[in-house]
């Protein structure tokens, strides 16, 4: 009004100007809104601004209208704001927000009207991304020595996107640094692998799609022990050392008896060589054994049965363990744990460790008849007979 009322004034003033004046009134009227409509009330300017037009569903875009103008002398009054959503609201100020909980693709309008009844319209364009969806098979029970397959093939993006698969399996360390759950273990849509070890494993499924959208879903299975039947058998184990002695001299050896199995029952006999038939004195020998895990320590001098038999020292133990039952079952997530777990029994652990045995020449040269004993030393053998039990496991199907 202000401009219009000093156009009539300039008019009035120059009066041979009157016909430049009017085609300037004109053509103000035809370029510029807010300059006076000859049809209708002064017209505001709308201009809208977005903070952001690239969303995923269910996030908020802050709409700015405050840079809409109006004509001088008058003001804004009213913001009509359409989301194309079904949503619309009225504001006094330029200002609002809206959240697009479904995708798609909105013209988001506001017409911005001022206190003549003058009004004037901007749009903007919101693509509001869709979340990609997961579709998970997972089963939910599983044995030990299974495969089993994570299949999340059939997830889809609603509005086509490129999808990224990503699995946190908690149970897998595949970055080998001692945590099981910080690292993706697969970005594969479906995988299968060989279960180790019972429980309940648990995951995280993270699909992502080409807007860097994300679903992630939790999931759990549950994996049991295998089951196997144990049936505990009986082996002879053998060993033969034999030599020759001088007095005070000391032959030893040192194994580990009954690898894989319980022992049972030791037997051993050592035998000295006779020079002669009803030979006297006897050569005297001492057989020793040091099982330092089970602080057992025997020793035994050799003797004469009768005078025609060989001198001879034994040593034998029954019942060094307990003897499993005949059969049964056992609950274990694989075959050499459980064999490690047997062999690991209280009952079962007399005798393991290293067996040393020892032979010492006590006496092999005794006065007899010419105080000579034809043989300065003697020959010897050491012969050890072991009965260990060994555990057949086959699993129960
Ligand atoms: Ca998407
Ligand atoms: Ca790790
Ligand atoms: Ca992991
Ligand atoms: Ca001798």
């Amino acid at each position: 009004m202000v401009l219009v009322r000093r156009i009539m004034i300039g008019a009035s003033l120059r009066r041979g100007a009157a016909r430049r004046v009017i085609a300037t009134f004109i053509l103000c009227s035809i370029l510029l809104s807010g300059c006076t409509n000859p049809i209708g009330p002064p017209k505001p300017a709308a201009n809208l601004a977005v903070d952001i037009d690239q969303i995923n569903a269910g996030e908020p875009v802050n709409f700015d209208a405050r840079s809409s103008t109006s004509p001088e002398g008058t003001v804004i009054t009213e913001y009509a704001w359409d989301f194309d959503d079904g949503a619309e609201t009225t504001t006094s100020q330029g200002l609002t927000s809206h959240v697009f909980e479904e995708p798609g693709t909105y013209g988001v309008t506001v017409r911005v009207t001022n206190d003549l009844g003058g009004s004037d319209s901007a749009s903007w364009t919101i693509h509001v991304n869709a979340y990609p969806e997961i579709s998970l098979s997972v089963p939910s029970l599983t044995k030990v020595g299974k495969f089993v397959t994570l299949d999340a093939n059939a997830s889809h993006d609603p509005d086509g996107g490129l999808l990224l698969w990503a699995w946190s399996l908690d149970w897998l360390d595949s970055d080998g640094d001692g945590d099981a759950s910080n690292e993706v273990d697969s970005t594969e849509s479906s995988i299968t692998l060989m279960m180790n070890e019972s429980g309940e494993m648990e995951g995280t499924l993270t699909i992502t799609d080409d807007m860097e959208a994300s679903t992630s879903r939790h999931f759990s299975l549950n994996v049991t022990t295998r089951t196997w039947r144990v049936v505990w058998e009986e082996t002879r184990v053998s060993y033969t050392w034999d030599g020759y002695l001088e007095q005070g001299n000391t032959w030893a050896v040192i194994h580990e008896p009954g690898e894989g199995g319980r022992l049972l029952e030791v037997n051993a006999t050592l035998t000295l060589a006779m020079d002669f038939l009803l030979q006297l004195p006897q050569d005297n020998f001492t057989l020793k054994l040091a099982v330092p895990t089970s602080a057992w320590n025997e020793e035994h001098a050799t003797s004469q049965e009768d005078p025609t038999k060989e001198p001879k020292a034994y040593l034998d133990r029954q019942e060094m363990n307990s003897v499993p039952d005949g059969e049964r079952t056992y609950d274990a997530d694989d075959r050499d744990q459980l064999r490690m777990l047997l062999l690991d029994e209280t009952v079962g652990r007399y005798g393991q460790g290293n067996w040393t045995w020892q032979v010492t020449a006590d006496q092999s040269d005794p006065d007899w008849i010419d105080e000579v004993d034809p043989d300065e030393g003697n020959d010897w053998v050491l012969e050890v007979e072991f009965v260990i039990l060994t555990p057949r496991i086959t699993e129960v199907v």
